[in-house]
């Protein structure tokens, strides 16, 4: 119903901008939340500090859902698509131009309304310590946010959260300029209980928005939403049960051990980054980080943020540079830009990782993430994958979607330098590893086929996937007992790599470049 925005369970995993950056700092921050549950709670848990008064035990949201009827637009979350004409659709095209989603549709869409379960029924069994649960403050900051998407996650807050758990719901405004979310917003918001608007004096970006709300929150736990979630019933019980929860950007963290980690790195300005850099510390500085399968909000996914995302590069600098020690040379690797990317001081942040005492990044991949392929990259065999008698071509893969990368053939294509789709590894495992993604793919040839596809790598090297680069730099495939050469497709005017018997010709040579100069 969102037009090509979609629902999505949050806490199950971290949202990154598509493609901007990468590889691996992405995949080891999804590593954390998926490993959460094999590690030992470390010293840290005790700095949690939760409050265990007694309290009455009552388990009433703050307020009561009103009903919403059967037949209302999207009632229960179900996709709908609005059979416009003329004016109206002229105004929902302009919504979708401003917002990036269709707010033409979202404001005719009940503020109150419930989103399909999606829990596994054992969920609703689970019973939960009311009494002794610590009590949160829900921090909300927002950037130009549309009314509908922004009120109804205020409302769904309100109507799932019992209101023995919810001290409060903060709302930041990170400076917007959008006149609803002016007086009108705070006229709304006086009526509703617990709510408070904070509003920052000037454009802070996310990281020092939260932490506006966060310094003037009064519960235990600290809650971080973005300000276009649905919250689904129970989402809350199961993050105040566990020890600090966290899940890509939603997550809730004890006040106290959230300010002994030492909050977000305020040197991140906008957006991205700082999901990995905390996911980092946490787990490096002794602390454990769960994906709770009962915690379930639904999150808007616009066509394209309402601001600009340049910033996430230097972010996610400071986050390689603060913590990952020489396996931030894996992510330059694959991001060769970021090396160049001014990222600011992080002094600071490196002093708080000696104070806190914090482990290594070695440390981090072999304990919380074992299962992850950490690259070679021997010095030789990583980068450009580029051909010798078709000057200026290189090796390149794009996959058809973002969570699917088999399957597509690889071509060739001008080289760029910049990573991401032209970055090979040649293995020692004699793999040509695709590993800027996550699951890593690895070049293959279909039985009786001389066309270069993209399969999964797996354990053990299979036939088909394994290729000898050899010091004249021809490139042979061991099952087929061919060569690599770069050809023109035919009746077109592109290039693509395809199997051959083994000539002398240049076109058969290959050779790895690290970048352009
Ligand atoms: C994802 C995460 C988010 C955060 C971000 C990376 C989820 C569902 N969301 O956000 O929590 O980790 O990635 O940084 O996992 N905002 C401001 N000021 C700004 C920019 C953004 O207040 O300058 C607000 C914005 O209105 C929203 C929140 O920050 O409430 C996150 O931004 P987003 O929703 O545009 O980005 P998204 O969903 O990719
Ligand atoms: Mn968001």
């Amino acid at each position: 119903m969102w037009g090509r925005a979609a629902w999505r369970r949050c806490p199950r995993g971290l949202r990154r901008g598509r493609g901007a950056l990468l590889a691996l700092l992405a995949l080891l921050a999804l590593a954390g939340l998926g490993s959460v549950l094999r590690t030992r709670r470390r010293a840290g848990a005790a700095e949690t500090g939760l409050r265990r008064t007694p309290r009455s035990g009552r388990r009433d949201p703050v307020l009561p859902r009103p009903p919403v009827s059967e037949d209302a637009l999207g009632a229960h979350g179900e996709a709908v698509r609005l059979e416009l004409q003329g004016e109206e659709l002229r105004l929902q095209e302009e919504s979708v131009r401003l917002h990036q989603i269709n707010i033409y549709l979202s404001d005719r869409i009940s503020l109150h309304r419930r989103l399909p379960e999606r829990w596994n029924p054992l969920c609703k069994e689970k019973k939960y310590d009311y009494d002794h649960l610590p009590t949160t403050s829900v921090v909300i900051a927002f950037y130009n946010e549309a009314w509908s998407t922004l009120l109804r996650t205020v409302y769904s807050v309100l109507e799932t959260s019992p209101d023995t758990l919810l001290e409060e719901v903060i709302l930041v405004d990170d400076y917007s300029d959008r006149e609803h979310l002016k007086e009108r917003l705070a006229t709304e918001l006086a009526g509703l209980p617990k709510v408070r608007l904070i509003r920052a004096s000037k454009r802070e970006g996310l990281v020092r928005a939260r932490l506006l709300g966060a310094s003037a929150a009064k519960g235990d736990v600290l809650t971080f939403l973005d300000c276009h979630c649905e919250c689904h019933e129970g989402w809350l019980e199961p993050l105040l049960q566990r020890s600090p929860t966290m899940a890509g950007g939603l997550f809730a963290v004890s006040k106290r051990y959230f300010e002994y980690l030492g909050s977000y790195d305020t040197g991140m300005e906008v957006w991205g980054g700082e999901n990995l850099e905390f996911s980092f510390r946490i787990w490096q500085c002794g602390g454990t980080l769960e994906t709770h399968p009962c915690s379930h909000v639904g999150h808007v996914f616009p066509r394209q943020a309402p601001y600009s995302r340049s910033k996430a590069l230097a972010n996610s600098v400071r986050a390689a540079e603060v913590w990952m020690d020489e396996f931030k040379e894996l992510y330059y690797h694959r991001n060769p830009h970021a090396r160049l990317e001014p990222f600011g001081d992080v002094t600071e942040r490196k002093q708080l990782r000696a104070k806190l005492q914090c482990k290594d990044f070695k440390w981090f991949l072999e304990t919380v993430y074992p299962e992850l392929h950490v690259p070679e990259d021997r010095p030789g065999f990583f980068g450009m994958l580029q051909n010798k008698g078709l000057k200026d071509y290189c090796f390149d893969y794009n996959p058809p979607n973002e969570h699917q990368i088999t399957g597509h053939q690889v071509i060739l294509y001008h080289c760029h330098g910049m990573g991401q789709n032209q970055f090979f590894e040649y293995t020692s495992q004699n793999e040509i590893r695709y590993n800027t993604h996550q699951p890593e793919g690895c070049v293959s040839v279909e039985a009786g086929s001389d066309v270069l596809i993209m399969h999964l790598c797996e354990e053990a090297t299979p036939e088909d996937q394994k290729f000898i680069l050899q010091e004249d730099g021809s490139l042979f495939h061991v099952q087929s007992k061919k060569c690599v050469q770069a050809e023109r497709k035919e009746l077109s005017d592109n290039f693509v790599p395809l199997l051959r018997d083994c000539t002398n010709s240049e076109h058969q040579k290959w050779f790895f470049k690290e970048r352009m100069v």
